[in-house]
């Protein structure tokens, strides 16, 4: 791109430091902290120089509503995507900074819980390399879900300002009100421009706020006084919703999101076009699964405000609204009081019964909105989308099959898959400088902006030498993640381990309790004397939701076999490493460094999954199930180059359907029984919380609700046939190659391609 010329760039920043910090300031003598302040007002003049998406002059802008949103440090990425990263490294290495010590000052703000908030800013930032006119709306929450602390082997959460990124906020304060619990709120708008790689076009995240949030409300850690909802409203992401102060707040929250949204959205055609009048020709609105849904009822009145009747605007609805389903577990699929609803906008609930209503009236049997008194969310969103999609070919099918298979019969066309992707820019590029040079090198073009460049390095696939290029990029990057995790978290790590890494949530879904299982299986071979040929990190990182007692405690049993492992009978082959805390920039530094991607959740229940996508573009061999994204990868790099194990999602759902799975079937299996009892043995009581120890033996033994005890002995098979790979490098890296190399496929700029053809149908994007 123009301006890479470092002498400009050295004369541009000691100019804007001068103005910063006054005349005697230069780059040589000014702090880290200073020239950090410097570069960031510097990269956000660039960015504001661009020119905006906002201003749509053809085609339709998708504006994508998602109560959760992880966009990651700013900095690194708009200056990657303006061409300008190698450029300022190497003006930062003459005053002997690096940008990447730099960016360690950027808070990285903890505005959602995993894979859902990440998919937002990788599919925006595809979609922005694309040309395409995208926005993204979500809440301004200050202090996110909240920082993860462990105590006394047990994961806290203590507030988590992000005020460093405000220096990239524009706030400003809408033109609209918006009626919540009986008060009328002016909501504010925090403005984030989004860059896209190698385009000097923008797009626009909007975090709307109350403008009323009060820290004086909160009590200890991340608990709040929620008896007035409006200044608890946008401090945390996901309150406490053990209670029903919590739940209603939760409401309030995705109310307050689809209100603002609805009423932003309106504005905003209206401005551009002068009218509301053909707005199905200018928006989509992407409903980020169900919390956002009640965006449907609140379009349907303000179309009514403005004069439309009640029939027209339910038509209209369903020309603008589409909606991507998350998740097929029935406890994450809400269903919400409709009193609950009423207390916070009787409008709302007024409306909602009128589109139950509407429905039953066209003669829809099929997916209630109103089950009694109950709001079914993900029905409701379903009826009046006019597209629905899951996140992976397995996902999709699971809905048309089962879940949604009633409205699948009465809307044949309306269901369609879209798997999702990751941002290759940031995934790649950044998180994997060394890799992603190389691979340039090796493919000869920006695997960035065309990911499936990757698949020429096919070619290389049995030449040794690329073989050994591709073990010592890895050697690096596991030495720099130890180093940090020495540094900032105090953990031991031997990067010349084999490290095997599950990040992702905790869930007892995503099983993290049978890697737990594994590594008691492990430490007692090594006790017996039966020792690995090479050492093995076993890496465990994710935050779970405060009040989920079942991810808590397995939390808590990981971070027990994280002290066991320091033993130094143990230590030497075989370690656990829990760091907390687990955020996006963090993921930047393992995913990079891992050799093996645990992907082991129950079959059928994981709709994706992007960590493996993440780990696959960084040439970690997948571990896993045949569930979400693991299928596809499976598919694309073919049975020799993946770690499969486990029952399918067809054996899976019949067994679920059957009752016939009894824990303790395998629980009398001797091998099973040793490895589970070790965790209410006296070495583990003697570490952990025996109530706890003794909750997961119970859990484990009696309910099993993911059948670990069913995977157990195939996962430990899959795992160590893993590690016995992992001695022949040549095949190994080699396989390794084969999957950087077929994951192209996964880059989110595809993910957007497709959601472009099958469901936005933008048109030309603006140019
Ligand atoms: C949330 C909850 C909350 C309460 C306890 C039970 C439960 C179970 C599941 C969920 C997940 C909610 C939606 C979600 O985060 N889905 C994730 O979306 C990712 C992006 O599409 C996808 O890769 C993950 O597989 C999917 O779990």
């Amino acid at each position: 791109m123009k301006n890479t010329n470092t002498k400009m760039i050295y004369e541009e920043l000691s100019r804007d430091l001068k103005n910063l910090y006054g005349e005697e300031a230069t780059l040589e003598n000014a702090s880290a902290d200073q020239i950090y302040s410097t570069i960031w007002a510097w990269s956000l003049k660039k960015v504001s120089a661009l020119e905006k998406y906002g201003e749509i002059t053809s085609g339709r802008k998708v504006y994508y509503v998602t109560i959760e949103i992880l966009p990651g440090r700013l900095l690194g990425n708009n200056l990657l995507n303006l061409g300008l990263l190698s450029a300022i490294n190497i003006v930062l290495r003459r005053m002997r900074y690096s940008i990447e010590n730099l960016e360690e000052m950027e808070t990285d703000p903890s505005l959602g819980n995993g894979g859902l908030g990440r998919l937002g800013p990788c599919i925006h930032e595809g979609a922005t390399s694309l040309g395409y006119s995208m926005e993204c709306l979500s809440l301004h929450y200050h202090y996110g879900l909240g920082k993860q602390v462990f105590r006394d082997k047990k994961q806290t959460f203590e507030p988590d300002p992000w005020d460093l990124y405000g220096k990239a906020v524009n706030t400003r304060q809408a033109d609209y009100e918006v009626e919540l619990c009986g008060r009328k709120i002016r909501p504010e708008e925090n403005v984030i421009t989004v860059t896209g790689y190698n385009t000097d076009k923008t797009n626009s995240l909007v975090l709307f706020d109350t403008g009323l949030a009060s820290d004086a409300v909160i009590r200890d850690g991340i608990r709040m006084d929620m008896s007035d909802p409006i200044p608890a409203l946008t401090l945390f992401l996901y309150p406490d919703d053990s209670n029903e102060e919590g739940r209603f707040l939760r409401t309030g929250q995705e109310y307050f999101l689809s209100a603002s949204s609805i009423r932003h959205i309106l504005e905003d055609v209206e401005k551009t076009y002068g009218s509301i009048d053909s707005i199905a020709e200018h928006a989509v609105i992407h409903l980020n699964d169900t919390h956002p849904a009640l965006c449907i009822p609140e379009m349907v009145c303000q179309l009514m405000d403005r004069g439309m009747s009640e029939e027209k605007s339910i038509e209209l609805v369903k020309k603008l609204f589409v909606y991507t389903n998350h998740t097929i577990l029935p406890e994450a699929l809400p269903r919400v009081p409709l009193s609950r609803i009423r207390a916070v906008s009787p409008r709302i609930a007024d409306m909602i019964t009128r589109l139950d209503r509407h429905v039953r009236e066209k003669g829809i049997t099929a997916g209630p909105v109103l089950e009694g008194d109950v709001v079914n969310m993900a029905n409701l969103a379903c009826h009046f989308s006019y597209s629905v999609n899951g996140v992976a070919e397995i996902h999709t099918g699971i809905l048309k099959k089962d879940v949604f298979s009633d409205m699948a019969a009465a809307y044949p066309d309306k269901f369609t898959n879209v798997t999702n992707g990751i941002d290759f820019g940031r995934w790649l590029r950044h998180a994997n400088p060394e890799l992603a040079w190389y691979v340039g090198r090796l493919t000869g073009g920006d695997v960035v902006a065309k990911p499936s460049l990757l698949e020429k390095l096919l070619r290389y696939q049995d030449d040794t030498a690329v073989h050994a290029d591709l073990e010592s990029i890895k050697e690096d990057n596991k030495e720099a993640l130890a180093a940090w995790l020495e540094e900032e978290k105090g953990l031991v790590m031997n990067p010349k381990a084999i490290l095997t890494v599950q990040a992702k949530r905790g869930h007892a879904y995503k099983r993290q309790d049978l890697n737990c299982l594994y590594a008691i299986w492990k430490i007692q071979e090594i006790l017996q004397g039966r020792l690995p040929a090479t050492p093995i990190v076993n890496l465990i990182a994710g935050k779970a939701y405060p009040t989920y007692e079942a991810a808590n405690d397995v939390f808590h049993l990981a971070l027990c076999l994280q002290e066991l492992t320091k033993s130094p009978a143990i230590s030497p082959w075989f370690r656990v490493i829990m760091p907390d805390n687990y955020n996006v920039s963090m993921a930047e530094k393992i995913l990079p460094a891992a050799d093996i991607s645990e992907q082991i959740s129950y079959a059928g229940t994981e709709a994706s999954g992007t960590s493996n996508c993440k780990l696959m573009c960084n040439g970690a061999i997948t571990l896993g199930t045949r569930d979400g994204a693991n299928i596809e990868i499976g598919d694309l790099v073919g049975p020799d180059n993946i770690f499969t194990f486990g029952i399918d999602a067809k054996t899976a759902a019949d067994l679920n359907r059957s009752g016939s799975y009894h824990p303790y079937d395998y629980y009398s299996d001797p091998e099973i029984r040793r490895v589970v009892d070790f965790i209410v043995s006296d070495a583990m009581r003697r570490i952990g919380d025996s109530v706890i120890l003794e909750r997961i033996h119970r859990r484990l033994t009696t309910e099993d609700t993911y059948k670990c005890l069913l995977d157990f002995k195939s996962y430990v098979q899959a795992k160590e046939a893993a590690f016995r790979a992992y001695e022949d490098k040549d095949s190994w890296y080699k396989m390794s190659l084969i999957n950087i190399a077929r994951s192209g496929f996964f880059s989110s700029m595809r993910t957007a391609r497709e959601y472009n053809e099958r469901v936005w149908h933008l048109g030309d994007p603006a140019r």
